[in-house]
């Protein structure tokens, strides 16, 4: 039954478990429903209430006589803008986090890197002479959520692309103006009766993906990098080996690493400590699962749980107290999985519930009190816990590679670049480089594809950057320094020279903005061409679900 489900052994060791206890998870769900091959491929037209129109068979045209190629341009362009919508929600959060910051209320949180902070002041023409760091932070906060409501010129952002690239966005008019702007016009022009030609409405898709990686996303990411450091490379572990028998386990799941932060920090609470062990547990563990779990992972080595598909499942240890969740891939099913234990699964987001669900509402101007609360409620849960099997399953990692540390890697603190790296693409040894990022759908062999690209890619001398639930390697012995030996001769021979390892981990989804700046910076530094499209990159995400992915890497 559970033959081609997952390459991952502990994810079969508690899909059986699972299984045997009734409960459900993604992976039973997909084998009852079946996919609506007719939305599947984008051919249901939703857009009004004449229909749905299905266009199949010998139906090329809707009622309207909106034909296939629109519709499937309108379907693709919503989809885009959700995902966009998503990652630059997040986004705006983090900007009103650092005015939080700026104005001195948001105890607990602080500039962590004040470099970055004044080099994205010089991006978004923060003046920084003589003012101090929360007046830098204040005036950068505001700059970066001015650009969501902006109406009109562009994005501060776009002008990090090279050049030749930023000249072909301003030559088809896809430059975007402003984060929302574009993706209200997005739903506007897939209303029905608006924009009718495929071209032209996938133009707005681009657009609105644009103004995800080059806005929202980099914002985001860079933000964060602000708040709670730059990663530097660190020790991880992988895989449900991370969570502890004796101990209170937590899990932070979903996107934003603010609370998550307070948290991590909280666990050492002395008080709480004592609470926890009032209760018998011998400690406070917190562990990560997808993309929050990037965020401490990379810049804590907090440890990363699993990925996406192992959201739900991780319930059936029996061993996680509480289930700490914000928004975006955060499964409702989780719910239901958690019923059948003793775990409390916590919503914290002003945007999102879930029903039976505890909420306890995160909010950045009381985060310490909030974060105790929800240490204080997983302990609460400690002694209500029965059978606990804990798969042993358990690898370490390397993880945290910003694109900082990747150009001082190439040249120290004073001469820091892209030229090695260039060179090694020019001279041919490193034959390329590969984006692989994006999720797990349970219609694919949980981990598969994602393993055994970066295998195939590095085996042939492709240097590969992971991010998002692609970190899948890292459960497999993917992002540790022994995989060298299967990297080509050409790849491995550069790597060691650079001092990185073949498979980089770059951090969360909206993290691949990283890998945009990646390729910008290979592009300005010369010899591989004027622009990104010049390079020899791939960006693939083999396992996505999200409609965060499917535009994740424009
Ligand atoms: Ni934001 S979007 S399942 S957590 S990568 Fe993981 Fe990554 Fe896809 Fe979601």
């Amino acid at each position: 039954m559970l033959e081609g489900k997952s390459i991952d052994p502990a994810t079969l060791e508690l899909l059986e478990i699972a299984e045997a206890e009734g409960m459900p998870t993604a992976f039973s769900r997909c084998e009852t429903i079946k996919p609506c091959p007719i939305g599947r491929e984008g051919n249901c037209c939703k857009h009004c209430f004449m229909g749905h129109c299905r266009l199949v068979g010998k139906t090329t045209t809707g009622i309207c006589g909106a034909t296939l190629e629109t519709v499937q341009a309108r379907n693709f362009t919503r989809a885009a803008a959700a995902g966009s919508a998503s990652h630059s929600d997040h986004g705006r959060n983090m900007a009103m986090t650092l005015i939080a910051v700026g104005e001195g209320k948001a105890p607990g949180f602080q500039v962590k890197d004040e470099k970055k902070l004044r080099r994205v002041a010089g991006y978004l023409g923060v003046p920084t002479d003589k003012r101090t760091t929360q007046e830098i932070a204040l005036d950068v906060g505001k700059t970066a959520l001015a650009e969501f409501g902006k109406q009109e010129g562009e994005l501060l952002y776009l002008k990090r692309a090279p050049q030749k690239r930023q000249e072909i966005w301003r030559k088809l008019q896809i430059g975007p103006r402003g984060i929302d702007r574009e993706v209200t016009e997005a739903m506007h022009r897939t209303t029905m009766g608006v924009d009718q030609d495929a071209e032209h409405i996938l133009l707005q898709a681009m657009r609105v993906s644009l103004a995800d990686g080059w806005g929202g996303s980099m914002l985001s990411t860079d933000i964060s990098d602000i708040l709670f450091g730059t990663p530097t490379p660190v020790m991880g572990a992988f895989n449900f080996g991370v969570l502890q028998e004796d101990q209170v386990n937590l899990v932070i799941h979903g996107h934003e690493p603010t609370l998550a932060e307070l948290i991590v920090v909280m666990a050492n609470d002395p008080d709480l400590l004592k609470y926890a062990e009032s209760k018998g547990a011998k400690g406070i563990n917190i562990v990560g699962m997808c993309c929050s779990g990037n965020e401490l992972l990379m810049r804590h080595g907090v440890p990363m749980a699993g990925n996406f598909l192992q959201s739900d499942l991780i319930m059936a240890s029996g061993a996680v107290e509480a289930m700490v969740v914000d928004y975006q891939c955060v499964m409702q099913g989780m719910q239901a999985a958690a019923e059948h234990y003793h775990t409390k699964v916590i919503t914290t987001s002003p945007k999102a519930k879930i029903t039976g669900a505890t909420h306890i509402e995160f909010d950045d101007h009381r985060g310490i009190e909030i974060a105790k609360l929800i240490i204080r409620t997983a302990i609460d849960t400690f002694p209500n816990r029965k059978k606990v099997h804990i798969p042993n399953y358990i690898e370490p990692a390397i993880v945290g590679f910003s694109h900082e540390y990747i150009a001082y890697m190439q040249g120290g603190s004073y001469r820091e670049s892209f030229r090695p790296l260039n060179d090694a693409i020019m001279n041919g040894r490193i034959r390329g480089l590969a984006g692989v990022a994006g999720c797990n759908n349970p219609h694919t062999m949980h981990d598969n594809a994602h393993v055994n690209i970066i295998k195939e890619l590095i085996k042939n001398d492709v240097l590969v950057v992971t991010t998002g639930c692609a970190i899948a390697g890292g459960k497999h012995g993917m992002l540790t320094p022994e995989v060298m030996e299967f990297a080509g001769p050409g790849l491995r021979e550069v790597c060691q020279a650079i001092g990185i390892p073949p498979v980089l981990h770059m951090g969360s989804c909206v993290d691949n903005s990283r890998i945009l700046t990646v390729l910008s910076q290979c592009a300005t530094e010369g010899g591989l061409g004027e622009d990104i499209s010049d390079l020899p990159g791939v960006g693939i995400a083999p396992e996505w679900m999200s409609e965060k992915a499917k535009r994740s890497l424009e």
